[in-house]
């Protein structure tokens, strides 16, 4: 059930006075505390130690209380004291009901800054608080108030729970009236046992308009010298004692506690803040990094271009490029000969391959594969190691190892001709074809049985001595038909075989340039990610540390 109580607008006291308002800007302790556990992941990326900052950052998580930029205050006390009372005069209108009526507060009631509901939720829910009321106060200074019931009317398991609660909360006010103080203080157990325990804590009690002045005064000369004898623990403070009566509305001293309490408060999270920063701002300066100037890379975007682009050509001189076109070209054309060239194509083909030839000089899947025979990575890595050497000389002690580890020749060649060799293993090499080559084969076969046919006529009529007519031809003068039948033949033949080398040499460099393109790009992104993934991995922690350093210098350094 959550009921929004707004802030009254019309009248004398407000419900809360002006420090609790608190300033609404600010970022919280959290946003520092993640600065402060980026730059440490990038530091021990970048090999800057960061067992300090480590410290650092467990000691303040360990003291940040409830992940909200809220004062959490928990209320506990035996029944009828008037905890509900105290709440309900705190907040200035009735967030939980107090009555004569015991118990009044069965399960635990909350008070929270609408702003902070969420961060608060978890918490509320694993306290199994149902009823939370909201109200509008936001910022630093705003105040949540638990109202637990009395930890005599609630089972084990529920104590537990708000046990675990007390340490983290801000606060702890332990209610009491003037009949109920001193069994409270004596013979309380769970008082007596969290008491000691608790660092920012009072005993505050209510009621005092049943007493005169001087029973006031005597109850809490009794309170305190009670809490001097039980509770004296060296290093820790003695709670105050605060008086107050929620029937009148007079709640002063414990309105004026809660103020220096949430401004001390404030104080520690601005000086926890600080530890961060600086610590953050350390974590950078021994990665050389500045947070006040703008983020350097260790290599410059045109730098890294430039280096990308000559070590891709470094490994693309192996690979043989040129060589690759030659091979595509030559097997495209050995792919027309055997479709395009009729009975003669598929013999001579078939001599192709069987000598190896075929193998040797059209194969590009064979030739790519191939590519370590051709040349060593040795210059590729030796122009990547050149590029970095300078970022090393300039770069902050503490990361120089880790700079130098990126280009360590033996791992880098490794990974390099893996890389490579995914790259070439990816291109699809089905030799292209054409459906213009078996027609011209066709063509092909019908020419060859032409000349066939032409020269068995030619030998019929010298061996036979038959009559042929002959043909007029212009500039030759007549020549006997069966001649000429050979020579046309042979030229239509001659001209198929031209058109088919035409046609697979244009098919083949298309299909040539497209692999070498191919080829280049996958050799590139293999450089890239093979040989800069390390360095840029380094360069997102530096850009991380820097990014972290900044923010922690412009948020947690406020004073
Ligand atoms: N005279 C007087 N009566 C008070 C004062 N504060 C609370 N009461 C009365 O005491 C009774 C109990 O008050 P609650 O605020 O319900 O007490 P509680 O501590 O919340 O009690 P539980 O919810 O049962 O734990 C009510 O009748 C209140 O009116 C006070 O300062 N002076
Ligand atoms: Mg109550």
């Amino acid at each position: 059930v959550s009921v929004s109580t707004e802030r009254e607008s019309d009248d004398s006291a407000p419900p809360l006075p002006d420090w609790a308002a608190g300033s609404g800007t600010r970022r919280g302790l959290e946003a520092c505390l993640t600065h402060l556990a980026a730059a440490i992941e990038a530091a021990r990326t970048l090999g800057v130690p960061t067992q300090a900052a480590e410290a650092v950052r467990a000691e303040a998580a360990g003291r940040l209380g409830f992940p909200a930029d809220v004062y959490v205050l928990a209320l506990v006390g035996g029944t009828g004291v008037g905890k509900s009372s105290l709440l309900n005069q705190l907040a200035g209108v009735a967030v939980s009901p107090a009555s004569v009526r015991r118990p009044t507060t069965d399960e635990p009631v909350a008070w929270v800054p609408a702003s902070a509901r969420a961060d608060l939720e978890g918490l509320l829910e694993w306290l199994g608080v149902t009823r939370v009321e909201e109200h509008q106060v936001a910022g630093q200074g705003a105040v949540a108030i638990l109202d637990l019931p009395d930890m005599d009317s609630v089972e084990a398991a529920h104590r537990e729970r708000v046990g675990a609660l007390l340490p983290r909360v801000d606060a702890v006010a332990w209610v009491t009236d003037p009949e109920k103080y001193h069994d409270a203080v004596l013979h309380d157990e769970f008082l007596r046992d969290w008491i000691p325990r608790l660092d920012q804590q009072a005993i505050v009690m209510n009621k005092s308009d049943r007493l005169d002045a001087d029973g006031v005064k005597r109850i809490r000369a009794d309170l305190e010298r009670d809490l001097a004898r039980s509770f004296l623990v060296p290093g820790r403070r003695r709670p105050p004692v605060l008086v107050t009566s929620a029937k009148d509305g007079d709640l002063e001293e414990l309105r004026g506690w809660l103020a220096s309490e949430i401004e001390s408060k404030k104080i520690v999270r601005a000086r926890l803040a600080a530890s961060l920063a600086t610590s953050a701002e350390g974590l950078a300066a021994e990665a050389g990094i500045d947070p006040l100037v703008a983020a350097r890379p260790f290599l410059d975007a045109g730098e890294r271009t430039s280096a990308v682009a000559a070590i891709t050509s470094d490994v693309l001189r192996a690979v043989d490029l040129p060589g690759l076109e030659r091979q595509a070209v030559a097997a495209t054309r050995a792919r027309a000969r055997a479709r395009g060239t009729g009975p003669v194509g598929i013999v001579t083909s078939l001599v192709y391959r069987l000598s190896g030839r075929e193998a040797r000089v059209a194969d590009p899947g064979g030739f790519l594969v191939r590519w370590r025979e051709r040349g060593p990575l040795a210059p590729a890595v030796d122009t990547l190691r050149a590029t970095v050497t300078e970022p090393i000389r300039v770069a902050a002690p503490a990361v120089r190892p880790t700079l130098a580890a990126t280009v360590e020749p033996d791992r880098l060649r490794v990974g390099l001709e893996a890389a490579v060799d995914r790259a070439v293993a990816r291109h699809d090499r089905t030799v292209p074809s054409s459906r213009v080559w078996p027609l011209i084969g066709a063509l092909q076969t019908v020419a060859t049985f032409a000349l066939a046919a032409s020269v068995a006529w030619v030998l019929v009529w010298i061996l036979g001595g038959a009559e042929v007519a002959s043909a007029e031809v212009p500039v030759l003068g007549p020549i006997p038909i069966p001649f000429l039948a050979v020579i046309l033949s042979l030229a239509v033949g001659y001209l198929l075989a031209r058109l088919l080398g035409i046609h697979a040499g244009w098919v083949g460099r298309r299909w040539a340039g497209r692999l070498r393109g191919s080829v280049r790009d996958a050799v590139e992104r293999a450089v890239t990610d093979e040989a800069f993934a390390p360095l840029d991995r380094l360069e997102g922690a530096r850009r991380a540390l820097w990014a972290a350093a900044r923010g922690a210098v412009e948020e947690c350094r406020r004073t």
